[in-house]
């Protein structure tokens, strides 16, 4: 385990890789980071951003798709917190000056109806969630060229960057959805069932880290369950997601 100094030092880093747009080594290059060092480091920067006032709204899923593993090179689930400050409205504008080297992915999102306790062991994520929708999550790691270990990407709040949330509908069964993703000229396409085969396997593997990170859900907040294709680059212009019977969500890079 690192020292509460050290985990406030790493943070720190992280925080100002971030706000000054610097992209920083891999922590692993100067220290050996245990996966519950790596979430301590996450808890202390997401401390500092709720210091200045940022309000939680929820959390994400990362690795969660075969691509994605594969793209990145690891292969466990991951969890980030999501903060009001990284909302963009759906058809928003985002200004890439605002960061590194972002990159997009289409995403599903379940929003939840009331609180779910993490020490519950019996509590029922799936029942909890009362709409769903597509989403854009934009990525942007603040490590040079995304390249990072698995602890240092849980460090670095699993490269949250911002979100995009498309129209609200009633659960519903999201297995096996075709999923188009277009940023600039680039295009992805893939099904909802990259992610851990069923998007709602996404739940289940967050209930299990919400348990054993004792990390509470809040009803009103958002679950983005994992990229459904492999994340493109964010380029100036329009980018869109489209899931198939649920919709789609623009945000436009600026
Ligand atoms: C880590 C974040 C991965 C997802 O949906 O798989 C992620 C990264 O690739 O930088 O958000
Ligand atoms: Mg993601």
């Amino acid at each position: 385990m690192i020292t509460e100094e050290t985990t406030a030092a790493l943070a720190d880093r992280l925080d100002t890789a971030r706000t000054t747009r610097t992209a920083t080594p891999s922590l692993a290059d100067t220290h050996s980071l245990h996966v519950d060092d790596a979430y301590a480091v996450q808890r202390a920067l997401v401390a500092r951003r709720r210091a200045r006032g940022e309000r939680l709204t929820g959390v994400k899923l990362g690795f969660t798709s075969e691509a994605k593993m594969a793209q990145m090179g690891v292969s466990e689930v991951i969890v980030g917190r999501l903060t009001d400050a990284m909302r963009v409205a759906d058809d928003g504008d985002l200004a890439l000056a605002g960061l590194i080297h972002p990159k997009v992915e289409p995403e599903i999102a379940y929003r939840l109806g009331y609180d779910v306790d993490p020490g519950d062991p019996t509590s029922f994520l799936v029942g909890a969630v009362d709409a769903v929708a597509p989403a854009l999550e934009i990525i942007d790691s603040r490590y040079r060229d995304f390249r990072f270990t698995y602890e240092d990407v849980i460090a670095d709040n699993t490269s949250a960057a911002a979100y995009v949330l498309g129209p609200w509908s009633p659960p519903q069964d999201l297995g096996d959805r075709k999923v188009l993703l277009t940023s600039g000229v680039q295009e992805a396409t893939g099904s909802t069932s990259a992610i851990l085969g069923d998007p709602v396997r996404a739940l289940h593997a967050l209930r299990d880290i919400c348990h054993r990170r004792m990390i509470p859900l809040r009803a009103g907040e958002v679950i983005l369950a994992g990229a459904a294709t492999a994340a493109l680059p964010l380029v100036a212009g329009t980018t869109r997601a489209e899931v198939a019977g649920l919709g789609s969500v623009t945000v436009r890079g600026v």
